[in-house]
């Protein structure tokens, strides 16, 4: 009876956020509802070639969160299990809700084991699901890998 709720629901429609969440850059997304990755450390996938194995050994933070992260990437042969050294990393950080990007390039540098990389920054600058490519060209193969993980807020 009470028109209360009305400016709430107005606002929602102004939003106008599809399934993947608002559109709003500040706007808190319920990631229960979507679908995505759930990370741990050691979150491991294979690439969609299945040539190569990847591994997030740590992230900071972890879980992965809004703005700057760094993870950790083990790669390794899936045949063998060899870790793929001196390979060319490329990784793309996307939002297919929005269909745009991140705000910043990330940087990739060999870690301190055979088979590992740094990747920072990686700039997952608005809540809800990002889908972030790590495409390795290597003598071992080339593969690729779609990170997918929500940020709540
Ligand atoms: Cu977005």
């Amino acid at each position: 009876m009470r028109p209360l709720l009305l400016g709430f629901s107005l606002a929602l429609v102004a939003c106008g956020g599809g399934s993947g969440g608002g559109a709003d850059a500040d706007e808190a997304v319920n990631c229960a509802a979507l679908e995505a990755d759930t990370f741990v450390v050691g979150f491991q996938k294979t690439g969609q070639d299945g040539v190569l194995d990847f591994r997030i050994m740590s992230a900071t933070p972890a879980p992965p969160a809004r703005n700057d992260n760094a993870w950790s990437v083990q790669v390794n042969a899936v045949a063998g299990g060899a870790p793929v050294e001196n390979a060319t990393i490329k990784v793309t950080p996307f939002m297919p809700a929005h269909g745009h990007g991140a705000g910043k390039n990330a940087l990739v540098e060999p870690g301190a084991e055979p088979g590992r990389y740094e990747l920072s920054p990686i700039n997952l600058w608005m809540p809800g699901v990002w889908e972030t490519t790590v495409r390795v060209t290597s003598d071992a193969g080339d593969d690729r890998v779609v990170f997918k993980f929500c940020i709540p807020s």
